[in-house]
């Protein structure tokens, strides 16, 4: 398929391109490294070869989000920000970007969101799970109270927050004893990013904030296949979900969530997010670097759904969400 949009391609700038937690053997990093850090090379013949129009440019995992003092973590989002925006100047037609916010102050993320937003035109943003804050061993997530008036930013803004994936701190991790293969990409990241989603879900956020749209990647961290069992665990039980939102979870997945493929380029369970989401809640992605592109395109563009929902979760979909038509490429 020509004319894809691709959501989750990261790019690295030298201060977050060597602080992501996964080991890779030294030959691979090198190969990610230069991955990340080129935009209008390899990465635009890419693009050409295997269809895509438009890439949403992001900042690697965890970057921002793995630097506990709020100064420092504020300044590597204002560069990665600003490098990103200069590649989308070079080509505003193949290139939009997602703003990397440093939540360890909610209200400078706000601040830089709304930067990015309206001086820089990024179309939303994308978080990488939760921050440390002041001290590496704290770990802080998005429901908390003092997330709301962030919150009512991004509404405000009417832009898509992606949460991206992290590893969760080793203190959090004792599941994983043993068995360090679990962690990263292949199990660890999907599940804490699926309990983040859950937590910002249960809070109430979505009843305070019912605009906001949240963007997961990997088919929706498993949570598309589970949702069911959420709602549904001890269903005799009285009284057994008492968390602050009003309805059951799977209605603000459907309402205020949105899945893409990223790594994970697998048809059954494409199918599954489509008979749980609905196909106009479903978008391309590839997850460059760390996913090769032609895997992720040659597999969307044959795997077995109509030519409808293919235009709808390769392109439609995106320039939808992101308002990607007013920003001047060709769409
Ligand atoms: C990803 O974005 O999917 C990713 C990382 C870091 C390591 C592996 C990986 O951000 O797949
Ligand atoms: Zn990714």
């Amino acid at each position: 398929m020509q004319g894809k949009v691709a959501l989750e391609e990261h790019v690295g700038i030298e201060e977050t391109a060597s602080n992501f937690g996964t080991p890779f053997p030294d030959s691979v990093w090198q190969e990610l490294k230069s991955r990340l850090v080129d935009v209008q090379d390899r990465r635009l013949k890419l693009m050409d070869r295997y269809g895509i129009e438009i890439m949403l440019l992001s900042l690697n995992a965890p970057a921002v989000q793995g630097i506990a003092d709020p100064t420092q973590a504020a300044e590597v989002a204002r560069k990665a920000n600003e490098f990103m925006a200069d590649n989308v100047r070079k080509r505003p037609d193949r290139f939009q970007a997602l703003a990397a916010l440093p939540m360890q102050d909610p209200e400078r993320a706000a601040r830089e969101l709304e930067r990015c937003v309206k001086e820089l035109g990024f179309c939303g943003a994308m978080v990488n799970g939760f921050s440390q804050v002041r001290d590496a061993d704290t770990t802080v997530y998005y429901d908390l109270p003092q997330y709301r008036p962030f919150w009512a930013e991004v509404e405000r803004l009417d832009v898509p927050f992606y949460l991206h994936p992290r590893n969760p701190l080793p203190r959090d991790a004792k599941i994983y004893d043993g068995h360090p293969w679990l962690l990263g990409p292949v199990w660890a990241f999907g599940q804490e990013t699926a309990v983040h989603a859950l937590r910002l879900i249960g809070s109430g956020l979505f009843d305070a904030h019912p605009r906001l749209q949240i963007v997961l990647g990997h088919l929706g961290e498993n949570l598309p296949y589970g949702l069911w069992r959420v709602d549904n665990a001890n269903a005799w039980v009285p009284q057994r979900s008492n968390y602050p939102a009003k309805r059951p979870i799977r209605d603000y997945f459907r309402e205020n969530f949105h899945v893409t493929t990223s790594g994970n380029f697998h048809t059954p369970s494409l199918i599954a997010a489509m008979a749980e989401l609905g196909a106009d809640r479903i978008m391309f992605a590839a997850d460059w670097p760390f996913e090769d592109i032609d895997r992720a395109a040659d597999w969307f563009d044959n795997c077995p759904i109509s030519e409808n929902d293919r235009i709808k979760i390769g392109r439609i979909n995106a320039l939808r969400l992101f308002k990607l038509g007013s920003k001047g490429e060709s769409a």
